[in-house]
């Protein structure tokens, strides 16, 4: 793979790293005819601007919010087991004619974790939040026989995720609900933030606001998560303010600077069947959010 042409395609996706990250993630492979830029597509114009990568001898796409679900509505693209189940693809791959899509999202979470030195394996998982990254993350941990509960804002939401993905992986042990308490944090190993609240107009907004103060919140932080490891998947700002106050409470925290990175490297690797240095992949995420904020 010589020269060709990859990208990411949002809207909006001014914020999106993953050029610069896949940028250097080619650069130290030495594959510098590879360019990956970000393209600003309207869900409205997905598929004419699919077609015409395709055209233009494209190799592979990222596809992110809001056209992970969108794609599902054409029939361009081959999905694999797993983003059929997601009903979401993020990665594209042009090959032989063909449009294979995957989604990495849920194996990047679990990457991510790994990482970090946290082990899953039959460790109970919180999921907050029951929206696009709440099912691709949900559906891989079900899928590896973990016990997930699934949390939101609106109940109806979360159970009728857990619903579906007990119906999707045959795992019984996945239950939805809504915020409704500190009991939550508590009974679960590990917790994994995946909505927007920390970022942007949220900036402010930790998931504990929602829960009810029965003693002061500190104080219930760190009964329910001392030791334990939470994750939350934004990754700009580099620590929100759940993450924070999770932190302050002495859980070993993460944010989504990794998680952006594995799902990156995983697409690469479907593209070009190379692994990529997650190492300078990361390097390349953390000087871009540096120069930004
Ligand atoms: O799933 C990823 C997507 O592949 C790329 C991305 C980005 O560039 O911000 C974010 C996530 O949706």
């Amino acid at each position: 793979m010589k020269k060709c042409k990859f990208g990411v395609f949002g809207f909006p996706i001014e914020h999106s790293l993953s050029p610069v990250m896949h940028t250097a993630a080619f650069n130290a492979l030495g594959m510098t005819g590879c360019e990956y830029k970000a393209y600003t597509v309207r869900p409205e114009e997905l598929k004419e601007e699919i077609i015409k990568a395709q055209t233009e001898g494209f190799c592979g796409l990222n596809l992110t919010i809001p056209l992970k679900e969108k794609i599902m509505e054409t029939d361009l693209i081959e999905p694999d087991d797993f983003s059929k189940k997601a009903g979401a693809v993020n990665t594209l791959h042009f090959k032989d004619g063909k449009i294979y899509g995957y989604n990495t999202d849920g194996e990047g979470a679990f990457k991510t974790l790994e990482y970090a030195g946290c082990q899953t394996n039959g460790k109970k998982i919180l999921i907050i939040g029951a929206g696009g990254a709440a099912r691709s993350i949900s559906l891989f941990f079900a899928e590896q026989g973990n016990s997930l509960k699934i949390i939101n804002r609106t109940a109806e939401k979360a159970q009728r995720l857990a619903d579906e993905i007990v119906e999707k992986t045959g795992n019984k042990n996945v239950s939805g609900g809504g915020l409704s308490g500190w009991n939550d944090f508590d009974r679960a190993d590990i917790i994994i933030q995946t909505t927007a609240l920390g970022m942007g107009e949220l900036k402010e907004v930790s998931v504990f606001d929602e829960l009810p103060a029965t003693k002061p919140r500190t104080e219930l932080i760190s009964e329910c998560l001392a030791g334990k490891t939470v994750f939350d998947i934004v990754y700009n700002p580099e620590e929100t303010a759940f993450l924070r106050e999770a932190r302050e409470g002495g859980a070993k925290t993460i944010n989504g600077v990794m998680m952006l990175v594995f799902q990156g490297a995983l697409s690469f690797e479907i593209w070009t069947g190379k692994k990529p240095d997650v190492g300078v992949m990361k390097k390349a995420v953390l000087e871009a959010l540096k120069e930004r904020n």
